[in-house]
């Protein structure tokens, strides 16, 4: 998660906004931002990481095959999707 000073109106962002991982393969999200954000499940699939601090880490797991959208639930065009393979 990184902040965009090229799109003020969208200050911030996911740094890949497509990740594809092997089935209980993990993605890590690292908070690069000076905010708080949250990496959640637009639709189910996978576990919420509640918020995550600046400078925070977080690590979340994919135990199935298929597509699934992610967002920040702070700033909800903050999106993305993960290819679980
Ligand atoms: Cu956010």
């Amino acid at each position: 998660m990184q902040e965009d000073p090229t799109h003020p109106s969208e200050p911030y962002r996911f740094s890949a906004s497509s990740v594809t991982v092997r089935c209980g393969g993990a993605v890590h999200i690292t908070n690069r931002s000076t905010t708080v954000h949250t990496f959640s499940p637009s639709h189910g699939g996978f576990r919420d990481t509640g918020t995550v601090p600046p400078s925070a880490m977080r690590t979340v797991y994919f135990f199935f095959r298929g597509s699934y959208g992610f967002m920040c639930h702070f700033h909800p065009w903050m999106r993305g999707t993960v290819h679980v393979v």
